[in-house]
């Protein structure tokens, strides 16, 4: 019987990959790794402790904050203080940055943002939800207080991103910026096993995921793309199947194994989109390329985009090249209707 790698062993193992790092980064990783089988743990046995279900407070997205969303902050933020590669992050569940101003943490070199239970309003139903990270170097002066601008880098500037899935099975998918790999949890021995390594989405695909409830809302060239999807046309495998379950991470984890397409668009009443640029869709356009995917607002890639502020929204597709190509076809010929 084959005993697979671990998480730290293949972090150890790749140490050489992770640019200027003395095992910080290494170290940050795992800090990420801790947190998630804790929150892991909370998620398993959600519906058997008051811990599910909303708070009573709204979030600076003036959404129902979950009690699970606020926990999972909590653990997140708390176990990157404590190792002090970390000089601060930024939360969908923070209005503002936190910078972690403690003699051992303001030396850190590393900002990370994070939305630290995605999909939550799905925890009550029973279907997975995620965390989603995205880590930069700092570019504010070492050993003094982060600012705005150490968490507006633009997307390329990552050097880390990844997600954790829990869903059937709880997994852990990363990049560095040399591949995507992913490792799934045994909690019989509380370790991420390496199970997909080198992952990479096929070129195209036969799903496509978009809430077709907000349908009327849509731009046309999306409309369009919609009804292609839906057509009869054996030569190109359509219609496609239509797949959504209202989180991100495991549509996007679905896709990426797969092959897809997601898409959550601007409408006239959210002429952005929904989704958050600096926390959800950079860290996920930074895995989607890593695994030769695209990921775009529709017309520029994601990476490429100057963050404005913390929780600006950007429409957001990703998924198979050729999948995306189409889609952007009847995105441009249909942009002035
Ligand atoms: P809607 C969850 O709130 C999220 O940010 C993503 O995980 C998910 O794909 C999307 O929003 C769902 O939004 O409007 O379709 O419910």
């Amino acid at each position: 019987m084959s005993i697979q790698k671990t998480l730290g062993e293949f972090i150890v193992e790749k140490q050489s990959d992770f640019p200027h790092a003395k095992g910080e980064l290494s170290a940050l990783l795992s800090a990420i790794k801790l947190a998630a089988k804790i929150v892991n743990r909370e998620i398993n046995k959600a519906g058997l402790v008051d811990i599910t279900g909303a708070s009573g407070v709204e979030n600076i997205q003036g959404e129902q904050q979950q009690k699970l969303d606020m926990y999972a902050n909590e653990i997140f933020k708390n176990a990157l203080i404590a190792r002090g590669e970390v000089c601060g992050i930024a939360s969908e569940e923070e209005d503002n940055y936190v910078f972690f101003d403690n003699k051992n943490s303001r030396n850190g070199n590393y900002i990370v943002l994070m939305d630290p239970l995605d999909g939550s309003s799905n925890i009550d139903v029973n279907v997975s939800v995620g965390t989603i990270f995205s880590i930069y170097r700092r570019v504010s002066p070492l050993g003094g207080p982060v600012n705005m601008e150490d968490f507006l880098q633009v997307g390329r500037k990552q050097v880390a991103a990844g997600y954790v899935i829990y869903g059937s099975s709880t997994m852990l998918v990363f990049t560095t910026g040399h591949g995507v790999h992913g490792f799934t949890y045994d909690p019989s021995i509380g370790v991420f096993c390496l199970s997909h390594e080198s992952l990479t989405i096929p070129k195209t695909g036969k799903i496509y995921s978009i809430n077709e409830g907000n349908y009327i809302k849509f731009p046309l060239g999306v409309k369009k793309y919609l009804k292609y999807c839906q057509e009869k046309d054996e030569s190109t495998n359509r219609p496609y199947t239509s797949r959504y379950i209202g989180s991100l991470v495991a549509d996007f984890h679905r896709n990426l194994l797969k092959g897809g397409i997601y898409i959550y668009p601007q409408t006239a009443q959210a002429p952005s989109g929904k989704l958050r640029l600096l926390y959800e869709c950079n860290p996920i356009a930074f895995l989607a390329e890593q695994a030769g995917a695209l990921a775009t607002d529709g017309y520029n890639p994601i990476l490429d985009l100057k963050p404005t502020e913390l929780h600006q929204r950007v429409p957001f597709f990703t998924g198979s090249p050729e999948m995306m190509a189409t889609a952007h076809e009847f995105i441009a010929k249909f942009k002035d209707e």
